[in-house]
């Protein structure tokens, strides 16, 4: 090593475990990543700093003219803004159409892996694949008239059940043409409460296909197109629109008819789950279609007793980011960590497989997994790397057990190669998981009055005070987890129920706030009598990302049993993404604002260099659609603005005095209790 290099690594600024993560088990792992001298993303966002302009959203490279940088002058702006990029675009163009383009390749991510699960649905309806089947008939019929697919059929005046085969494949048709169909607009809009799809249809905001809306966006960006923000915005609307009721609902929809509708089954996580004396097999990225398979394999006998003629005692699945998600919820598969945590499952060094599709999956795995014997299988056609020690096994549908077979047996073989370096954190929580909107109306209603009626009841009268979804990533520039948790445990203390997805579900799980029990720990006591008697934890994980589908639905239902309004604006309700990161969280955010949720954001957001623009999302959007953005970067006053704007709502309903009599003391809540 030459010493100029030498002395660069030796200056080399490395995270500090404690100030990088809350959690014990990442602090562990990043020490140990730091020892062997693996550099790890903690690491990486201690000397890499971001562009303090692009942070801002004021950066354009729309054209060969640019990049065009339009810093806000340190003074601030007296008067006009007279800032604009060499074609004259202004700020609020520049931030808008970079926001577009965020939005574009969110919708896109969740949208694509939507069509990857109906191309598969397609072929499990034609008979074409052996490996899928449909797991739950019942939810096939239940939406398949939200699709225009007719259950029954008259037969000489007889109202008959219409062949299953023939319904699943019409359905199969009719959902793939949403992606392209020439004229109408998507069919899952009318799922929402009707005051609200009226106002997208009177606004000409409704979505008329998936990919056009995606395309429309990339070309109304191109240099010298929309020049006007609030336009740019409509179509954010219309794109993210066709994400959330769109590619993300059809993706939830059909992913639970053939895998089969997520009920509450009990888990762990961290990295914790990870056992020296199993094959571990790690499952990262998105698209359940591939993991399913893996679970499979990797429960079937034949594996299993392959493993024990190795000498491992077995094979440990493990899931990192929402295809994690996805095996959670109906599998119980535990997740090793979240997104920040993916180097970290390889840095244990008893990592023997991990698989990857696509989506939030770090390049850097490759550099780390090098370091150890840990196989990396990419596994999408879309996402392979370019490292020579990464293996490439391109999954197809038609052998898809084949596919999985051969992956979890290259892990198993992978066992023997163990360096001596082993080294697995102890720490995993409990957690009950597996919650959809089924599953809650079933809890809270039992089978015969199943229904969000005691939800709505226990609104009203003001032992739950309001709902939130918490939802999202992680980000490499702030503290791991922290904001996460510090929001959700200040939302249940203040007696907000929380519906949580992605990568926020499984840090809540690492803390344990995934179980009954959290209740009478952290939750004030309306909510906390509210989860005991009806025996939930106080934050519901409703899945992997694409399940944000799943929040807009239980909104809508919460809409429906009634008293808290008449549109999903109305209600008690907030959403939040206290650690974002990815495109696809600018996507949902957007869906939520135009559903009519306040939704607010942590780290950053890149609109701030455009005060017009961010003052038109923070603001004027609530006039048009009932929801808005906000940006807090402290947890504590994003709980504040949440519970701030629940109460305004409450108010609205006319609750507000409801939830003054409920808010007991002690005294008063022992007395309740012993009566
Ligand atoms: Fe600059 Fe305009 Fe080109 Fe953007 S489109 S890089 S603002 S000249
Ligand atoms: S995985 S998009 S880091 S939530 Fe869905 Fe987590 Fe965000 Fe990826």
């Amino acid at each position: 090593m030459s010493e100029v290099k030498a002395k660069v690594e030796k200056e080399a600024k490395v995270a500090d475990p404690v100030a990088a993560s809350i959690d014990p088990a990442t602090q562990q792992m990043l020490r140990r990543a730091q020892e062997l001298g693996i550099d790890t993303v903690f690491d990486r966002a201690v000397s890499l700093k971001p562009c303090n302009i692009g942070i801002q959203g004021i950066c354009c490279k729309n054209c060969a003219m640019g990049p065009c940088r339009l810093p806000l002058p340190k003074s601030g702006i007296e008067g006009e803004d007279t800032r604009k990029g060499l074609c004259g675009a202004t700020p609020n163009t520049i931030a808008a159409r970079n926001f577009a383009r965020m939005v574009a390749a969110g919708a896109a991510a969740h949208s694509d892996h939507g069509r990857s699960v109906a191309e598969v649905f397609l072929s499990v309806a034609r008979k074409e694949n052996k490996d899928y089947t449909i797991k739950d008939p019942e939810k096939l019929l239940a939406i398949a008239p939200h699709y225009g697919v007719a259950t029954t059929v008259e037969v000489d005046g007889e109202t008959r059940d219409r062949d299953f085969d023939e319904i699943a494949l019409e359905l199969a048709e009719v959902a793939l043409g949403e992606w392209g169909k020439p004229e109408g607009q998507l069919l899952n809009l009318k799922r929402a409460p009707q005051p609200l799809y009226e106002r997208w249809n009177k606004m000409g905001e409704c979505p008329r296909n998936i990919d056009r809306e995606i395309v429309d966006i990339m070309h109304r960006t191109h240099m010298g197109v929309d020049q006007d923000y609030k336009n740019i915005i409509k179509q954010c609307t219309r794109a993210s629109l066709a994400d959330g009721w769109g590619g993300s609902m059809i993706a939830t929809d059909l992913q639970d008819v053939m895998f089969g509708t997520p009920y509450p089954l009990q888990s762990e996580a961290n990295l914790g789950i990870m056992k020296e004396d199993h094959v571990n097999i790690i499952i990262h990225g998105h698209e359940p279609i591939l993991s399913e398979m893996i679970v499979a394999a990797a429960q079937s006998k034949e594996m299993i007793d392959y493993a024990k003629t190795i000498g491992a005692k077995g094979i440990q699945l493990g899931g990192i980011c929402c295809t994690g998600n996805e095996i959670l919820q109906r599998h119980g598969v535990p997740p090793a960590g979240t997104f920040l945590q993916q180097e970290l499952a390889i840095v244990t060094g008893a990592c023997d497989a991990m698989v990857v599709d696509v989506q939030c999956v770090f390049q850097n795995l490759a550099n780390v997994a090098k370091c150890f014997h840990t196989k990396l299988v990419t596994t999408h056609p879309m996402a392979r790397m370019e490292q020579d020690n990464v293996i490439h096994i391109e999954f197809d549908e038609h052998h898809a057990m084949d596919d999985a077979k051969r992956i979890v047996k290259m892990a198993i073989d992978n066992f023997k190669n163990r360096g001596a370096e082993v080294m697995i954190p102890k720490q995993k929580a409990t957690q009950i998981a597996g919650f959809s909107v089924e599953s809650i109306k079933y809890h809270l209603g039992g089978s015969f009055r199943g229904d969000y009626f005691t939800l709505n009841d226990n609104i009203i009268n003001g032992r739950i005070r309001g709902i939130a979804g918490v939802v999202g990533c992680n980000n490499a520039r702030t503290r791991h987890n922290e904001a996460h948790i510090i929001l959700v445990k200040e939302l249940i203390k203040n007696d907000v129920i929380v519906l949580t997805t992605g990568c926020n579900g499984i840090a809540c799980a690492m803390e344990g706030l995934l179980t009954p029990e959290t209740a009478g720990v952290f939750c004030g006591p309306g909510l906390a009598e509210v989860c005991e008697t009806v025996g939930i934890p106080p934050v519901l994980h409703l899945g992997s990302c694409v399940d944000n589908s799943r929040i807009l639905l239980a909104a809508t239902e919460v809409v429906k049993a009634g008293g808290l309004g008449k549109d999903i604006q109305d209600l008690p309700a907030a959403g939040a993404a206290p650690e974002w990161m990815s495109e696809k969280a600018i996507s949902i955010g957007q869906y939520f604002v135009a559903s009519g949720v306040y939704t607010l954001f942590g780290v950053s957001l890149p609109v701030t260099g455009a005060p017009v623009f961010q003052n038109y999302l923070f603001n004027e959007l609530e006039k048009i659609y009932g929801g808005k953005w906000d940006l807090a970067v402290d947890p504590l006053e994003m709980a504040a603005k949440m519970i701030a704007h629940i109460d305004k709502k409450r108010k609205a309903l006319g609750i507000d005095k409801a939830r003054e009599r409920v808010l007991m003391d002690m005294a008063d809540r022992q007395k309740l209790e012993t009566a």
